[in-house]
């Protein structure tokens, strides 16, 4: 089935506002999605009819709110194939959180000297920080998977380095800049043959494409609200329920706890252990909202979508011998984002000169900083596209780069360049890229 972009896209009033005087082109959706009316809706049924804090009150409002966030964490759970059901799934604020929870709740009781965390460099740096800190903290010692020039993932010398000393594998299920779908079933499995823990961020996969994280034979598996139609300041992490039982609580406080003396404290069952303090009670419901709109396009549409946008950009792209995509060629399956830099024109002044006509998008490192070293480039824009965008959208982008090599003498000349410079961390235009041959990503 094809997505029907038409009918969805009237489910998001944003879709209709204009930008400097153009209709909004929104690909930005890696670092955010929109959210449906379905889904911002439950914020006002929630406030207006049973707004309370949940587990806490003998009263209709606190039941009704406690048992609706409650089942929203059964609808997750079975989003994801997560038969272990609400005890499986901890909500948290986004997948930077819940990498977290992983690094401190079991990195810091299970890891020591000797002991190996591997990751990749095409990782966000919500894991590859987490996961250098919890090296540094515990003494373990920090390997990478290195990326080829297709965009993929080496998976030759993962078995090199993956190892009787592996007690951690953390790795991207969707890169964030690549749009590469790593082989995550058969990186579980060379973990586990090693008796290694997997954790899979799939902040990019999630909202994408079907997830079973029982096929998938994952250990950990870490996602964000805001990503997938839902709303800001919600996310989730799986986890199998024997790890998540035998792991020591981040965060501490109420909610999390059964009993408290002056001298100790007991921990509260699955997943509440985890989710000290008044939770995000309605942003939780709204997730629940956002996953059974999802649903209700089917996420293998949603998967197919995606890569028919990224094959549409990227052919085209790549016919144009001042653009440099970055990431697998056409041809190869990919989530819904292209990387890109244009010959001669910083990102960022690429990225005002296209929001000058409607167009959002997004420049800079994507918080993957080593990627881009590996890549050989300070930067790159990132076209991104989700269940509401259309060919027409990225026609209108590829114009607009196609202008922009003769728009920009009068953009650099404007205040609206000006203003942009405060806010600039990069160099500008003249070193943001340097001519060179496609893909040099190890030379
Ligand atoms: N990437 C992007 O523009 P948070 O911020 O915790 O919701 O998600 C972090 C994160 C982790 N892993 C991957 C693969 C991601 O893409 C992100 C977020 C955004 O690419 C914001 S930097």
């Amino acid at each position: 089935m094809s997505c029907d972009t038409s009918s969805i896209r009237e489910d998001f009033p944003i879709l209709n506002r204009d930008v400097e005087g153009s209709h909004l082109v929104y690909l930005d959706n890696a670092a955010t999605t929109q959210t449906p009316e379905q889904v911002y809706g439950i914020y006002e049924d929630f406030y207006t009819r049973y707004n309370s804090n949940i587990h806490r009150g003998i009263h209709t409002l606190s039941h009704e709110a406690s048992v609706a966030y409650e089942e929203a964490h059964d609808k997750v759970a079975e989003f994801i194939g997560a038969s272990g059901g609400r005890k499986e799934v901890i909500f948290t604020k986004n997948t930077t959180e819940s990498v977290n929870l992983v690094a401190y709740g079991l990195g810091m009781d299970e890891l020591g000297a000797g002991d190996e965390i591997i990751t990749t460099e095409m990782d966000h740096h919500a894991t590859l920080v987490t996961c250098q800190q919890i090296a540094k903290k515990t003494g373990a010692e920090i390997k990478y998977i290195e990326v080829q020039n297709d965009g993929q993932l080496d998976i030759e010398q993962a078995k090199e380095i993956i190892g009787d000393d592996t007690a951690l594998l953390a790795v991207p299920h969707v890169s964030n800049v690549l749009g590469t779908i790593n082989p995550v079933q058969e990186l579980a499995a060379l973990a586990h043959e090693y008796d290694a823990y997997i954790l899979v961020d799939g902040a990019q996969s999630a909202p994408t494409r079907p997830i079973d994280v029982e096929h998938l034979d994952v250990d950990f598996f870490t996602f964000s609200g805001h990503k997938m139609a839902g709303p800001t300041g919600i996310g989730g992490l799986y986890g199998k329920q024997h790890l998540l039982e035998e792991m020591t609580p981040f965060l501490y406080g109420g909610e999390m706890i059964q009993h408290v003396s002056l001298r100790d404290a007991t921990w509260n069952d699955l997943p509440w252990k985890f989710e000290a303090g008044t939770p995000p009670v309605a942003e939780g419901i709204a997730l629940a909202a956002a996953i059974e709109y999802l649903e209700e396009i089917g996420m293998e549409t949603v998967r197919q979508h995606e890569n028919e946008l990224a094959q549409y950009a990227l052919e085209r792209l790549e016919a144009r011998n001042h653009v440099e995509t970055y990431g697998p060629p056409s041809g190869t399956e990919r989530s819904g984002l292209v990387a890109f830099n244009v010959e001669g024109v910083h990102g960022h002044d690429l990225s005002s000169l296209l929001n000058n006509r409607g167009i959002a998008v997004r420049a800079g490192d994507h918080c993957t900083q080593p990627l881009h070293d590996a890549l050989d480039i300070p930067g790159s824009v990132r076209a991104s596209f989700y269940v509401y965008n259309t060919t027409e959208e990225i026609d209108q982008l590829l114009n607009a780069i196609d202008s922009a090599a003769a728009d920009l003498p009068d953009y650099l000349a404007s205040d609206c360049y000006h203003a942009s410079l405060s806010t600039i961390t990069s160099p500008t235009t003249a070193s943001w890229m340097t001519p060179r041959s496609r893909s040099p990503i190890r030379r």
